[in-house]
C-alpha cells in the first residue's frame, strides 16, 4: 500500500451520464460471449499445462446426462465431492465400500482425466466408531484405513494425489481440537503423510485447507507446518487451497503472493475446492463481480508454475453445498441450475485460454467513486462497474491518489468498493479509480471525489492506527495487521489504540497487544516489546472476532494515543 507511484495518462470524465450509466447495464446484461466458445476448458488448460477440474457427485453422475456431458467434456480433472470420504468408504470398522470411488474412477479412465482423492483424514465425515476408539486402537484404525483407500488406487494411473489430511488448523492458526488431535496429539498428521506414502509411493500428498487463500494467520500457521514436517522428512508433496468464496467477504488479493511462497517451500500448490458464493437472489452485477473472482483465482494460478491447476468444487447451481450450509446463498457454480453458462464460465474460459495477448481495448471508465465511513486513517468508497470488451476480461480497479504530475497508487481491489486504511489524519484526499483489464489495460480515470480525513492523534501522540482484515468468514474474522505508526517527531514510549466492535461482536482472541473492553469499545495497549516506537517507525498487533451468522460488519474508529 501507498508505495507505487505512476503517471496518470488519458481523458478525465467528470460525471457518469445517464447514457453512460444505461450502456453499462446493456452490457451487464448482455449474454456471456466467450472469446472461443467451441474449445472446451479442458483443452485451454492443458495447452496452459494446467488441469481444469470439478468435484462430481455420484447421484447426478449416474442420473443426469447433462451432469456427465459437461463432466467429461469441459473437465480433464475430477475430484469426489464425497464418494472418497471415511463415511463412504469404511462406515464400520473394516467393512469398506468402494461402489462410489471406484464409480469416479472408472468415470475418470474413461474420459481420461486425473483423479485428486479427498480426503483420507478428516474430523468431518468420520464415522464414530472411528471418533470413540483408545489412543492405539484409532492410530491403527487411521493406518488401516489409509493403507487400504489409498493402496487400492496406488496402481491407477488416473489416482495422480490424495488430500491425506484435511482441514486440521482453527481460524487463529492453532490446530483444531478434533477428535483425532484431542486423542492422538498433533503426531496424527505426520503419522498420516507417512502410512500414505507407504500405501501409494506415487501419489503427490497434500493438506488441503479453507480460508487460506491469502496470507493471514490460519495460511501462515498452514505454511509454518508444511515447512516444518519437510523439515523433518515427512513427506508432504502438495497444498491444496479450498477457496470457498463469498462475493461479499472480498477476493484475497495476496492469492497468487501466498501461492508463490508455498512454491517456494518445495511443494506444489492446487487451487481445490473453488466455488463464489453470493447472496440471493442472483443479479447480472453479482454475477459480473463472481466471473472476476473466479478470472483472477485461474489467473493466480497461471502464473504460479508450481500451481497445477484449479479444481471447481461441483458443476451446476442444481447440485451445490452453499445452499444447505449458508441459507440464502447461492449461485456458487459456473453452470447455472438448468446447465446454462454463466459469466463465471466465460471468465474462467477466457483466462485459460490466454486471450490476453492481444487485447488492446481498455475497460470502460468506472463510475465516480463516493466516500463514506471516513475516519482519521480510513475511508470507505464505491462506485458503479465498468465492463470490458477486449476478450481478457475485468480483473478489478486501481484507485489512485490525484496528486499533480504523479499520482499515487492507494490500492487495488477486485470489486467496484473497497476501504482505504493507513490514510494521514486530518488531511484532503482527492481520490479516483481506474479499471484493470486481465491483459493490464487501464480504463479512462473516473472523476474525482474529495473527503478530508478527521485529526487524529491524542494526548501524548500523535500516533495513528489502521486495522486491515486479514480472513472473514460466515461468523468471524481475523484483523491483522492493525499498523500502529509513530507520526510525530519524538519516539513514543507505549500506545493505546481504541476501536468499537459492531454489535453483536465479540473478541475471541489477540496478539501483541493487551486488549480490554468497555461494551463494545476495546482498547488496545501496547506489551513490553512494541512499545517503544521512533518517528516514523511502525509496529503491528491483531486479533479475532466472533459475529452472528450472516453479519458482514467489521470493526471502526480507530484512533491512537500515546502513551
Ligand atoms: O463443505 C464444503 C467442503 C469443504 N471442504 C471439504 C469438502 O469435503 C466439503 O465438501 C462438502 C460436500 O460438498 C457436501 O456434499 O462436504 C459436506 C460434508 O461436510 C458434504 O455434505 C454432505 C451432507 O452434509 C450430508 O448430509 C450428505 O449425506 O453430503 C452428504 C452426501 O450427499
Amino acid at each position: 500500500m501507498l508505495s507505487t507511484t505512476l503517471n496518470r495518462s488519458g481523458a478525465r470524465i467528470r460525471t457518469l451520464t445517464a447514457a453512460a450509466a444505461l450502456a453499462l447495464l446493456t452490457v451487464f446484461l448482455a449474454p456471456a460471449a466467450p472469446a472461443d466458445a467451441s474449445a472446451p476448458l479442458r483443452q485451454h488448460a492443458a495447452a496452459r499445462g494446467k488441469f481444469i477440474g470439478a468435484a462430481l457427485a455420484t447421484g447426478p453422475l449416474s442420473n443426469e446426462t447433462q451432469y456427465r456431458t459437461l463432466a467429461a467434456g469441459e473437465f480433464n480433472q475430477i475430484t469426489a465431492e464425497n464418494a472418497m470420504k471415511w463415511d463412504a468408504t469404511e462406515p464400520s470398522q473394516g467393512q469398506f465400500n468402494f461402489s462410489g470411488a471406484d464409480a469416479i474412477m472408472n468415470f475418470a479412465q474413461q474420459n481420461d482425466q486425473q483423479v485428486h482423492g479427498h480426503t483420507l483424514v478428516w474430523h468431518s465425515q468420520t464415522p464414530t466408531w472411528v471418533q470413540n476408539l483408545p489412543a492405539t486402537a484409532m492410530r491403527e484404525a487411521m493406518r488401516n484405513h489409509i493403507d487400504t483407500v489409498a493402496g487400492r488406487y496406488a496402481d491407477n494411473p488416473a489416482l495422480v494425489s490424495w488430500d491425506v489430511v484435511n482441514e486440521v488448523f482453527e481460524e487463529n492458526g492453532s490446530l483444531r481440537t478434533s477428535f483425532w488431535y484431542n486423542t492422538l496429539g498433533q503426531s496424527y498428521i505426520a503419522d498420516a503423510f507417512r502410512y500414505a506414502r507407504a500405501a501409494d509411493p506415487d501419489a503427490r500428498l497434500c493438506i488441503n485447507d479453507y480460508n487460506v487463500e491469502g496470507i493471514n494467520a490460519k495460511s501462515t500457521a498452514m505454511y509454518n507446518l508444511v515447512r516444518s514436517l519437510r523439515q523433518q522428512n515427512v513427506p508432504v508433496d502438495c497444498v491444496g487451497f479450498q477457496s470457498h468464496l463469498a462475493i461479499q467477504y472480498g477476493f484475497p488479493n495476496d492469492l497468487q503472493q501466498n501461492l508463490q511462497r508455498f512454491a517456494d517451500l518445495g511443494v506444489q500448490v492446487r487451487i481445490t475446492e473453488l466455488d463464489v458464493r453470493m447472496q440471493m437472489p442472483r443479479d447480472a452485477s453479482k454475477d459480473a463481480t463472481q466471473a472476476t473472482y473466479y478470472r483472477n483465482v485461474v489467473n493466480a494460478c497461471l502464473a504460479v508454475t508450481a500451481c497445477a491447476g484449479v479444481t471447481i468444487w461441483g458443476i451446476t447451481d442444481r447440485h451445490s453445498w452453499v445452499p444447505d450450509t449458508f441459507p440464502g446463498e447461492g449461485a456458487a457454480l459456473i453452470y447455472n441450475e438448468n446447465y446454462q453458462t454463466k459469466p463465471a464460465y466465460t471468465a474462467v474460459h477466457d483466462a485459460l485460454a490466454g486471450g490476453t495477448g492481444n487485447d488492446t481495448t481498455p475497460p470502460t471508465t468506472p463510475g465516480t467513486p463516493a466516500a463514506s465511513g471516513v475516519t482519521s486513517s480510513s475511508a470507505s468508497l464505491s462506485w458503479a462497474a465498468s465492463t470490458d470488451s477486449g476478450g481478457s476480461g475485468l480483473a478489478g480497479y486501481n484507485v489512485y491518489r490525484e496528486q499533480g504530475a504523479t499520482d499515487t497508487l492507494l490500492g487495488q481491489s477486485a470489486t467496484n468498493s473497497t476501504t482505504l486504511t493507513g490514510l494521514t489524519a486530518d488531511t484532503e484526499y482527492q481520490v479516483y479509480v481506474r479499471a484493470r483489464d486481465g491483459a493490464g489495460n487501464l480504463s479512462t480515470p473516473s472523476a474525482t471525489v474529495t473527503f478530508e480525513t478527521s485529526a487524529g492523534g491524542g494526548p501524548g501522540g500523535p500516533c495513528t492506527a489502521t486495522g486491515t482484515i486479514q480472513t472473514q468468514w460466515n461468523n468471524g474474522y481475523v484483523v491483522q495487521p492493525v499498523t500502529v505508526t509513530n507520526t510525530g517527531s519524538a519516539t513514543l514510549n507505549g500506545w493505546t489504540v481504541t476501536f468499537t466492535l459492531p454489535a453483536g461482536h465479540t473478541l475471541a482472541g489477540s496478539w501483541n497487544a493487551t486488549l480490554t473492553t468497555s461494551g463494545q469499545t476495546v482498547t488496545a495497549k501496547s506489551v513490553s516489546y512494541n512499545g517503544t516506537l521512533a518517528p516514523n517507525a511502525a509496529t503491528s498487533f491483531g486479533f479475532q472476532v466472533n459475529r452472528p451468522s450472516g453479519n458482514t460488519q467489521t470493526p471502526s474508529g480507530y484512533t491512537c494515543a500515546s502513551p
